[in-house]
């Protein structure tokens, strides 16, 4: 692994994807985690108003989250494999300075037929300095058949505030990413972001969130959309947002 060039590589685009970063007889374990804590038809847990206005449907469990009644200790060891990960660890470092911070682990599940999540930042892009970096990790191919490919915009952690406008559509300049089991894509928060519609099936990821010495735990409660920005420890949007022209 050649941490100085995947350390600029990362800068200059906002992103990495790395194929084959995980073994796979544990994204085997992972994924069967995931699998049987979903079921076949989970319910939505966001309120209606954030899952019609957001055009994000997602259903999250924190694995790693030992307040929680759902927890497991065997259900986590799996988890806590990959966040202990040298590798990961090693490149984490060299992407966030020494004092970086894992914030917690977050599956997000999207079942078949949903709209994936329209285009956004985790976090408000007023500091460049404050953001939260998504590792996420996918313990299974998204096939573009199923649909629910990541799509990144190269370059856009540094372009400020993303446009107001239609939540789903195609920009010119973005980069269509086709996870596979056991790939790792480093995402900075500030980088513009979308998760096209689950056409068939289901699809899921593991997201290990992390920030930089001095971010604040709560950095991705707003998140940007191009419609709005929405808080969500009060459930509530905080700003409308208008196309310009
Ligand atoms: O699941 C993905 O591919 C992207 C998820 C995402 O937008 C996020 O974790 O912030
Ligand atoms: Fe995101």
């Amino acid at each position: 692994m050649n941490l100085e060039r995947l350390r600029h590589e990362f800068w200059q685009n906002g992103y990495l994807a790395l194929d084959n970063f995980f073994e796979s007889n544990l994204m085997d374990e992972i994924d069967k985690n995931i699998r049987n804590h979903f079921g076949d038809n989970p319910e939505f847990w966001h309120e209606e108003e954030f899952l019609t206005r957001s055009k994000t449907e997602v259903i999250p469990w924190f694995p790693q989250n030992p307040d929680l009644p759902e927890y497991s200790p065997e259900a986590a060891a799996p988890f806590d494999r990959v966040e202990a990960d040298q590798k990961l660890q090693r490149l984490t470092r060299a992407l966030l300075g020494d004092a970086w911070r894992p914030l917690y682990s977050m599956v997000m599940f999207s079942k078949k037929g949903t709209s994936g999540q329209a285009w956004h930042q985790d976090c408000p892009p007023d500091d460049s300095a404050r953001f939260n970096l998504n590792r996420l990790v996918y313990t299974r191919d998204i096939s573009p058949d199923i649909g629910g490919l990541t799509v990144v915009m190269p370059g856009s952690h540094r372009l400020g505030e993303l446009p107001a406008g239609e939540p789903h559509e195609d920009l010119r300049g973005q980069v269509v990413l086709k996870p596979r089991k056991g790939m790792l894509v480093l995402l900075h928060g500030h980088t513009w972001h979308r998760v096209l519609p689950i056409t068939d099936a289901f699809r899921f990821s593991t997201n290990y969130r992390a920030c930089p010495e001095g971010t604040p735990a709560d950095i991705t409660d707003i998140c940007l959309y191009r419609n709005m920005r929405y808080r969500f420890s009060t459930n509530s949007v905080v700003e409308e947002r208008y196309p310009t022209s």
